[in-house]
Formats: C-alpha cells, sequence, structure tokens
C-alpha cells in the first residue's frame, strides 16, 4: 500500500475545484487518510520544494502555493503514487493525458492545480512533512476487499 501526499493548489482552490479533484480520487478507487485546509508558510514552501531551489520558477513557484489557502491530502491505496500521478496528468498541461485533472482544467505549467508526491519515497518523506502522525487516520472500508486485490 502506498501513500502520497495531494495538494490541490492556491489555483484549484480558488477555482472552486476541490469538490472536483477529491471525486475523482475517490472515483479512482483511492482511500483518503488526511486533509487540511490551510494557509502555506514560506518555511514549508521551501521544504516542500527545496529541489527546485535555483531553477528559474522557483521564486514564482514559492509565490504561487504561498498566495492562498491549498487543501492537503493523504491518499492511499496499491500504486497510488503512480495512479494519482496519472489522474492529475503531466506537469506541463498542454503535455497532460486527456481527460486528466491537468489537462482538463489547467494552460500553464505555473497555474496546473495540483501536486503529488513522485515516488514511493518522496510520498513517506511529504506526508510526514506535511501531516503530524495524529492527523492521519487509519481505517478500512467497506468497499476494500471490491478496489485493493
Ligand atoms: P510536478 O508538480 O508535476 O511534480 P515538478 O517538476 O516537480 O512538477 O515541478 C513542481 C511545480 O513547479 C510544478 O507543478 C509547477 O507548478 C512548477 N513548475 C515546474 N516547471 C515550471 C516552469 O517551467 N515554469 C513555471 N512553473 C513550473
Ligand atoms: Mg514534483
Amino acid at each position: 500500500m502506498e501513500r502520497t501526499l495531494v495538494l490541490i493548489k492556491p489555483d484549484g482552490v480558488q477555482r472552486g475545484l476541490l469538490g472536483e479533484v477529491i471525486s475523482r480520487l475517490e472515483r479512482r478507487g483511492l482511500r483518503l487518510v488526511g486533509a487540511k485546509f490551510m494557509q502555506v508558510s514560506q518555511d514549508l514552501a521551501e521544504i516542500h520544494y527545496a529541489i527546485h531551489k535555483g531553477k528559474p520558477f522557483y521564486n514564482g513557484l514559492i509565490a504561487y502555493i504561498t498566495s492562498a489557502p491549498v487543501m492537503a491530502m493523504v491518499w492511499e491505496g496499491p500504486n497510488a503514487i503512480a495512479a494519482v500521478r496519472q489522474t492529475m496528468g503531466a506537469t506541463r498541461p498542454t503535455e497532460a493525458a486527456p481527460g486528466s485533472v491537468r489537462h482538463d482544467f489547467a494552460l500553464e505549467v505555473g497555474r496546473n492545480l495540483t501536486h503529488a508526491s513522485d515516488s514511493v519515497e518522496n510520498g513517506i518523506a511529504e506526508v510526514s512533512l506535511w501531516f503530524a502522525d495524529q492527523e492521519l487516520v487509519n481505517w478500512e472500508r467497506a468497499t476494500d476487499s471490491w478496489i485493493f486485490e
């Protein structure tokens, strides 16, 4: 079972796409483990995006993610990392697969609506960066055996 950090970024919140994105993840069969609506601090933004420090878009990226509230969530399931990246689509909306969130709702890489962890290890690290253990809920869904083999 993999866990992934999903952020609905400020543009997604402002555009009223919380329900749309959450609905797609639920429909996919992923199980919600934690969620909080929050303002991202400068410190958290800089740690989360440390890998991009020094790139031309870095300052704009930090400004974007701290500009307004985000919805931070943890979702889990078999192959959750790959499944959620696929549901969100490629980083550049014009390269995102038709039917993906970024294809269906975005135009520009700097306003691409969501974040999702890109590897199992980064999923573990990002979940622990954004959530305290007591904010995560371990639970079983009545439908789990019809979704998880
Ligand atoms: P990802 O979100 O699909 O994992 P990354 O390459 O990790 O994509 O980049 C993190 C975020 O930085 C992207 O989602 C996007 O918001 C922003 N970003 C990446 N490349 C560019 C760019 O060339 N211009 C502006 N923003 C960018
Ligand atoms: Mg990334």
